[in-house]
């Protein structure tokens, strides 16, 4: 009986703790340029050429707060027009913004302040799966049948994983003195 009870309180340990330890990835918009009027117009489709933006994950739009804000397009269109009309998403104004990428696909980010926009403060990124390959163009075609795991598969250890694991050490001490004592 008390086997099986360390092993529960293991397990639970091992979900609570470890889990959302090595399944986050946050992207930090423009790395230590931030969220600003960039030095050059491409900066930011620069910035994101380089890297993959998997579902599940987050970017981190860093400013001062009234600086600059953060605005999500529903069309191309009106992004490469820099055209604030018609959109109903909310201007995020309070800085720093965390999206999490929710929604394979093309996802469209503006500041709406002044000219920004159409200096170069916008944000263009495709979203895919947590399995695909590696970088792909921007733009580039999705393919939606392509294969997912299920939930319950664990993702590819990253390195921050021995790193939680190493965290949860002392926890998992305590649990086991817990477990003695009754
Ligand atoms: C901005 O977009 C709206 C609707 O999406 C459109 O009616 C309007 O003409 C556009 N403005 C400009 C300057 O293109
Ligand atoms: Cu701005």
């Amino acid at each position: 009986m008390a086997g099986a009870g360390v092993a529960f309180v293991l397990g639970l340990i091992a979900v609570v703790f470890i889990h959302p330890a090595t399944a986050q990835t946050v992207h930090i918009v423009g790395d230590s340029t931030g969220w600003t009027v960039p030095p050059s117009p491409t900066f930011y489709s620069e910035w994101a050429a380089g890297k993959t933006f998997r579902l599940g994950e987050s970017i981190q739009f860093n400013f001062p707060t009234n600086a600059h804000d953060v605005l999500e397009m529903k069309t191309k269109e009106s992004f490469d027009a820099c055209n604030f009309t018609n959109s109903d998403n909310d201007i995020e104004r309070t800085g720093p913004v965390i999206e999490r990428l929710d929604e394979l696909g093309m996802h469209y980010f503006v500041c709406t302040v002044g000219t920004h926009c159409s200096s170069g403060q916008k944000l263009a990124i495709n979203v895919v799966s947590a399995t695909a390959g590696g970088p792909m163009s921007p733009g580039g075609p999705m393919s939606p049948s392509s294969p997912s795991p299920p939930s319950s598969v664990m993702p590819p250890p990253s390195p921050s994983s021995s790193n939680a694991l190493m965290a949860t050490l002392p926890l998992t001490f305590f649990a086991l003195l817990v477990m003695t004592f009754f």
